[in-house]
């Protein structure tokens, strides 16, 4: 089993670099609302695959791919030129995800550094976002590049809030602009669970540290009036908006 794995795991390796030489990666823009006022704040941009046999892919299903096939960087600094230049909207920010390996990688993040300071890029319509087991690794390396990062005036989220450590110290740590409710909570709104105390308290413990929140993954009214009601500043999902590709 464990050689069938390693030479799909080699297949897929093979096919992405064939899809990024090609320049058949997409990157699709999700919007963000003001959960109240439904006001756009901003898009997430989201990488996808069309693949031949599989459809389209979720980062999920191939960022390890990325990372084996030694793409990372190739792949990142795709994404900040389609960023540059077919966002969906010029005025509107957008976040993109950054993957552990290129928060600890000094080269990338030199080469974000250019684009923000020859203006290529606007510090204040990027958005980058970070997961817990990003800063698990090198601590001091990642505190270096956020720092330069917030310096510059580019925001910073905590993605997937809830599901990995949710370590009170990162929050210490690290000044995030943004705290990500992790969908899984989400949907749990309505229910029997405890989902919507643990939502009520993130966002008391976000607000209490100057943080807005931002909920993924609301695909109901009912949600997202809750989510209002409990004082959450932005929403994400279906209900307001599907990924899809700039116009
Ligand atoms: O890791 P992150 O939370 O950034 O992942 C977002 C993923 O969730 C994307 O791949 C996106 O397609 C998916 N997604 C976005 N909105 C919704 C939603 O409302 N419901 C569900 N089930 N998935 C969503
Ligand atoms: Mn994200």
């Amino acid at each position: 089993d464990m050689t069938l794995g390693a030479a799909a795991q080699h297949q897929l390796e093979n096919q992405l670099r064939e899809a990024v030489s090609e320049h058949q990666l997409k990157l699709y823009f999700q919007p963000v609302q003001g959960a109240d006022d439904g006001r756009l704040h901003c898009y997430e941009a989201l990488l996808r695959w069309p693949h031949a046999e599989q459809g389209m892919l979720r980062p999920a299903s191939f960022m390890e791919a990325v990372n084996d096939a030694g793409l990372c960087a190739q792949v990142s600094d795709w994404a900040l030129d389609r960023i540059q230049y077919d966002r969906p909207s010029g005025d509107v920010a957008v976040s993109i995800n950054l993957s552990a390996r290129l928060l600890h990688d000094e080269s990338f993040a030199q080469r974000l550094y250019e684009r923000l300071d020859s203006g290529a890029l606007a510090a204040d319509q990027l958005i980058l976002e970070i997961t817990e087991d990003t800063l698990e690794t090198d601590l001091q390396g990642a505190t270096r590049v956020l720092r330069g990062l917030k310096q510059r005036d580019v925001r910073i989220a905590l993605d997937d809030f809830g599901t990995g450590q949710s370590s009170l110290s990162h929050l210490r740590r690290f000044p995030f602009d943004y705290l990500k409710i992790d969908q899984a909570f989400v949907a749990g709104v309505g229910g029997a669970g405890k989902d919507e105390k643990l939502i009520e308290a993130v966002i008391r413990l976000a607000h209490a540290l100057d943080m807005a929140v931002v909920a993924e993954g609301v695909e109901t009214e009912a949600q997202r009036s809750f989510l209002a009601a409990a004082g959450c500043d932005y929403v994400q999902g279906y209900l307001v908006g599907r990924p899809t590709p700039a116009a």
